[in-house]
């Protein structure tokens, strides 16, 4: 074996040559593997002993893409197009061997070699478009030659991989490897070189990019919501049109232009910073990664309601055996009956098989008696939002709980601290606040009390990464990260309707600025009602009066907005009476607000409070709160989060506003005095 440099060797097998890149933890496309992998295919091409080349990788995967550390910065080594070209030009055949996941760049690296094998376990993407960019290194020119043009424009355009059968299907992997990888890439290799198999050289392919024009603009029109503030989903569609309309040199000129412009932009920028802010929550300085964690082979659930019952389906959905429990049989039949409906309609879907379903139905037990959760590693209480309710419940857990359970919360807004007082152990007491609905979004708010031990938070936060959550870690104050900062964008949307926006010309504002929905259409979807009593109802806001109207939002066809019956929603007149009304009641002199206004008014005070969580310590970083915000209440991911985005406007900016509105509307919006200090600095969160 030659070590061709520290990340890459070469080793012959026969007249085999086998190129094994080594480089922990994802094998990404660092100058030295680059460079290693060029100069490996040449020395093999070089050696006369040497019939056909596999290129195959150590360790947990195949190559996981470029080094997107290295973006932005001097480019060093030898270009991946030109590594790429070394690979297609060789005269000996070369087999492309894969495990884990071949993405972006190594996708791309597999797409120049003549052949590729894969196990089945293996997953094959490009993921690009999730960073902000076009795949950069021939992915979308040679994707298309193999696959065809709506299946790479499908791959390209949405970046989720697909599976080692689906490549198999689409051509992309020529065989499966059951067993030892790397002997079965040798035993193909072999198989070539006695069928004397030609080069299959994907850039000469055009048999599959014969395609109607229609097909690009019926993808567009499709995806177009989806895909709504995006620009690399676009600039996909447009490189692979470009493999159709052009020859290849010329496609794969086009790409690269089309990379390097999206490389320095803003939401490039935001979507890496996103990327790596995911990966950096889990990491907890006082808390390190060689903690132990307690071992969670059955998980207990307190309420089979909409929130139980959705953060149940993540650990039966892990394989994880559930005990849930409710009140009242009926309640429990009715969430089971919900979780079944769910895991059907995914099945429906094509997601799960029916067995599937199946198998994850037996993992409950269901129960009407807490006692039943004696034998749980992990309770998570999902009842009523009250705190004698919660105290009474894990009260009761203390007496019920093996000695070393962790006991949890799903509150969203109460000290955790106060609940872990009543029982005799707060060591075991922690929060774990799952967003609705709990078995779709990513987000999970791990609490951490004061008294809550480093092994029951480094549990917490490592179970979160098995059942598909992205954890993040915060300490405990009103809300959260999360709901904190959002009560301040909630109390401006109420305040700016009253001062003279209407519900719809905020919602549009957010929603432009590319949130899912706005504040006034999220409570209609939610139930104006939520915490509403005909009782104790003031008659002093829109919301309650529409509530005293039975206007309880998309569930009574009618709340801020009116309802047809496939639930379009259309501005209502009747709110608009009752806030003209109001206003005027109040002695409120509605005047004309400016899109712009809105936007500052409803973020800048939620970027002032992410920075006061910042000053208090509830958030580690910065870039935990963005965390939060792109995946449990869909910022737009293409910003970044409120504090990148913050930093990209410029905090002297957001100062400034504060300051300004301070002045109109009062103490709300005093500037954090964290806020000045960077101002003055000239420094950014991200300086932090
Ligand atoms: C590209 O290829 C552009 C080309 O088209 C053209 C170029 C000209 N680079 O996620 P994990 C780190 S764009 C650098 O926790 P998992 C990651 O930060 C690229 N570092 O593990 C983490 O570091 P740390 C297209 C990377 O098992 C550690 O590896 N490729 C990269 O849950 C472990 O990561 C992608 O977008 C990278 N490419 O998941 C793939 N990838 O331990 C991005 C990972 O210090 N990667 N790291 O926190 C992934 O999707 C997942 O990491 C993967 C493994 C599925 C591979």
């Amino acid at each position: 074996m030659t070590a061709i440099n520290e990340v890459v060797d070469l080793a012959l097998e026969g007249a085999v040559a086998v190129i094994t890149v080594n480089s922990p933890p994802v094998n990404a496309l660092s100058a030295n593997v680059r460079t290693g992998i060029d100069e490996a295919v040449k020395a093999a091409g070089a050696d006369p002993a040497v019939k056909a080349i596999v290129l195959h990788c150590a360790g947990r995967t195949f190559i996981a893409g470029a080094d997107i550390t290295e973006f932005g910065k001097p480019w060093k080594g030898v270009p991946l197009n030109d590594v790429n070209a070394t690979i297609e030009g060789s005269a000996k055949p070369v087999v492309a061997a894969i495990h884990g996941t071949a993405l972006g760049g190594g996708l791309e690296v597999a797409l120049s070699c003549h052949y590729r094998v894969a196990v089945p376990s293996a997953k094959l993407g490009l993921p690009e478009v999730k960073l902000g960019l076009v795949p950069g290194a021939g992915g979308t020119q040679r994707l298309p030659r193999i696959v065809g043009v709506e299946k790479a424009l499908e791959t390209i355009a949405f970046g989720d991989p697909m599976s080692a059968k689906v490549a198999l299907d689409s051509g992309l992997v020529d065989q499966m490897i059951e067993g030892d990888l790397r002997a079965g890439a040798i035993a193909f290799a072999n198989g070539l070189i006695t069928a004397k198999a030609p080069l299959n050289k994907v850039r000469d392919r055009t048999d599959k990019l014969a395609v109607d024009a229609s097909v690009f603009a019926a993808f567009r029109k499709a995806n177009a919501r989806k895909f709504r503030g995006f620009e690399a989903p676009e600039a996909c569609i447009q490189c692979v049109e470009a493999a159709v309309n052009k020859p290849f040199d010329e496609g794969m000129k086009f790409e690269r232009e089309t990379i390097l412009r999206l490389m320095p932009g803003v939401q490039s920028r935001a979507q890496r910073h996103v990327f790596f802010a995911e990966r950096q929550a889990a990491k907890i300085p006082d808390v390190p990664e060689t903690t132990p964690t307690r071992t969670i082979g059955r998980v207990g659930i307190i309420g089979a309601g909409t929130m139980g019952g959705g953060i149940s389906m993540n650990f039966a959905s892990a394989g994880i055996p559930v005990t849930i429990v409710e009140m009242k049989q009926d309640a429990l039949d009715r969430g089971l009956g919900v979780i079944r409906k769910n895991y059907e309609n995914t099945a429906k879907r094509g997601r799960l098989t029916m067995a599937d379903v199946e198998a994850r139905m037996a993992r409950y037990t269901p129960s009407l008696d807490l006692s039943a959760l004696a034998d749980c590693d992990l309770i998570i209480e999902a009842v009523f939002e009250n705190m004698e309710i919660k105290k009474e419940v894990f009260g009761k857990l203390d007496a019920i709980a093996k000695p070393g359970a962790i006991l949890a919360s799903n509150t969203s807004y109460l000290d955790v601290n106060e609940i872990a007082a009543s029982t005799k152990r707060p060591q075991d007491v922690i929060g774990m606040h799952f967003f609705s609905p709990a078995n779709v979004m990513r987000l999970l708010e791990v609490v951490r009390g004061a008294k809550t031990a480093p092994d029951v938070i480094a549990t917490a936060m490592k179970l979160g990464k098995q059942i598909g959550k992205v954890a993040v870690l915060v300490g405990v104050c009103h809300g959260f990260v999360g709901n904190r900062m959002l009560a301040q964008r909630q109390r401006e949307a109420n305040k700016l309707i009253l001062e003279g926006a209407m519900p719809w010309d905020v919602d549009r504002v957010l929603y432009d600025f590319g949130l899912p929905m706005g504040p006034f259409a999220m409570s209609d979807l939610a139930g104006l009602d939520i915490g509403w009593s005909r009782e104790t109802s003031k008659s002093s806001t829109p919301r309650e009066l529409l509530c005293e109207l039975d206007r309880r939002g998309q569930k009574t066809g009618a709340g801020f907005y009116d309802y047809d019956e496939k639930r379009n929603a259309s501005p209502s007149p009747v709110t608009e009476k009752i806030i003209l009304d109001l206003a005027a009641a109040k002695g409120v002199n509605r005047r004309q607000i400016s899109d712009e206004e809105i936007l500052q008014r409803c973020i800048y005070p939620m970027i002032n409070e992410g920075a006061k969580i910042l000053e208090e310590g509830i958030a580690i970083r910065a870039s935990d709160i963005d965390t939060v915000w792109v995946n449990g209440y869909g910022w737009p991911v293409y910003t970044g989060g409120p504090m990148f985005y913050a930093d990209t406007i410029g905090l002297g900016t957001v100062l400034d506003v504060m300051k300004r509105f301070e002045g109109q509307h009062g103490a709300d919006f005093k500037p954090s005095a964290l806020l000045e200090k960077l101002v003055a600095e000239g420094k950014g969160f991200k300086d932090l």
